[in-house]
């Protein structure tokens, strides 16, 4: 990590780089697990995890919610010029990343800096605020994990961008696409990424789903046409929710897209964002998304957090569960990591009452350190445990002989018939899950 990049404000006073301390240590701002350079299945953690922080809920959201306004008074944040606001929010993101540790952040057009009053004043925006980001990454290894445009929070999208049923608004948002996509390979962005937020209906009553679905996908076509033909080379990831702000949204979950990919003849150039909250809200385990995704080889990169099991809303809090990053880093480990150039990006956010900019930190510190911590004990159960054979086992049976030739394809539903008939009832085979939690439970 290079050194740390103050601008003319120090915002994050007193706080020097965070260090792998090792976990007898009680310093709160090191790392307990987290040690980059440390080698886990093959790889050092760093680059396992390509670790991002998401500029808009660490560096925009003031923590207001629909019953009060903002908490946070960020320093960074006071200026009422727009671009000397976004040159401040710039500096106050790469202190944080440096002090932090952190390689890799994501953004939103919007959150860079905020829109003009029309389109020309957004652009001439854009380009002001990207010239200043291209020259603080110069000598630094900081770099843009993915860029995505915000096609949700202007009351112009209130009946969706690319699934809009007005033409002149799906071409707006082509416009802010197009524009999103420049600033993401200006700045060496890695990915891109499409989170339909309001691509989705409020009520079937009104809505063609067909048509909206086939014009989001020309929609799809056209971004990965341009980005293609500027030279970005690499992934579109689409980030599954299933709702909120929609009442229904079209990319549900990671089946439903990988089917709406393949359907579209996407495939080649997408691959999946999946977020952890979002996973709960579509009622599956994070795991399980990412398996299908695996499955697929379109586990592109992770959006880290999590939900609160009480409610049922996206709360984006910081993970901290073990069990359940345990059994994300037994997938991602099966799958080899990320099918493509992705990482985990924290989309995020402090308790709308943790003030003190220290907090940012804390909740890093913790989620990194979490994830640090679940790749260990996932690769120790699957190098000193059972868990992999045991699972290999209880497939067996499709591993040689008749099993095999089923596999292979080389038998009829005929064949099955007189093999029932010859074999009789099969016998009953435990599944064993008690044995397999305790697993997991021993090595944590
Ligand atoms: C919203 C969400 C977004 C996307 C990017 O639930 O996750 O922040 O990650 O638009
Ligand atoms: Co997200």
């Amino acid at each position: 990590m290079s050194k740390v990049i103050i601008g003319e404000t120090e915002y994050f006073k007193g706080i020097s780089q965070i260090q792998f301390e090792g976990k007898e240590s009680r310093n709160p701002l090191a790392f307990k697990y987290y040690d980059p350079n440390r080698i886990v299945s093959g790889k050092t953690m760093a680059e396992q995890f390509k670790f991002a922080v998401a500029y808009w809920h660490s560096f925009c959201n003031n923590g207001g919610d629909p019953f009060g306004v903002g908490t946070k008074l960020y320093p960074w944040n006071t200026s009422c010029d727009p671009i000397q606001n976004a040159k401040n929010k710039m500096d106050a993101a790469f202190e944080f990343l440096s002090k932090l540790g952190v390689n890799y952040f994501c953004f939103h057009d919007v959150d860079l800096i905020d829109e003009g009053s029309s389109l020309s004043e957004t652009e001439y925006r854009l380009q002001a605020i990207t010239d200043y980001g291209l020259e603080k990454m110069k000598g630094t290894d900081i770099k843009v994990l993915w860029g995505t445009a915000n096609l949700f929070s202007n009351p112009r999208y209130m009946n969706g961008a690319a699934t809009n049923p007005d033409f002149n608004t799906v071409a707006y948002a082509g416009a802010q696409v197009k524009n999103a996509i420049d600033a993401t390979i200006k700045l060496g962005g890695e990915n891109y990424v499409f989170w339909g937020g309001r691509e989705g209906y409020m009520s079937l009553l009104n809505t063609n789903m067909k048509r909206e679905l086939d014009n989001i996908a020309q929609f799809f076509h056209m971004a990965k046409d341009y980005a293609r033909a500027r030279g970005f080379k690499g992934d579109f990831l689409i980030e599954p929710k299933p709702a909120e702000p929609s009442k229904h949204q079209y990319d549900f979950d990671a089946a439903t897209v990988t089917g709406f990919l393949r359907e579209y003849n996407l495939f080649d150039d997408f691959k999946l964002n999946l977020e952890v909250n979002h996973a709960t809200l579509a009622n599956h385990t994070m795991a399980h998304e990412m398996q299908v995704a695996a499955n697929a080889g379109l586990l592109g990169s992770m959006d880290a957090n999590r939900g609160d099991y009480q409610n049922g809303w996206d709360t984006d809090q910081f993970p901290v569960d073990l069990y359940e990053l345990t059994e994300m880093m037994l997938v991602f480990l099966d799958a080899g990591g990320f099918q493509g150039g992705g990482g985990i990006n924290f989309d995020a956010k402090t308790r709308r009452n943790s003030t003190d900019l220290t907090d940012l930190f804390y909740a890093h510190i913790g989620g990194i350190d979490a994830f640090a911590r679940s790749l260990i004990i996932a690769d120790r159960i699957k190098s000193e445990s059972d868990y992999d054979s045991l699972r290999s086992d209880r497939y067996s049976s499709f591993d040689s002989g008749i099993g095999l030739e089923f596999t292979d394809g080389k038998l009829s539903l005929s064949d099955l018939h007189k093999l029932a008939h010859q074999q009789g009832e099969p016998q009953q085979i435990s599944g064993k899950q008690e044995l397999y939690e305790n697993i997991i439970n021993q090595f944590i």
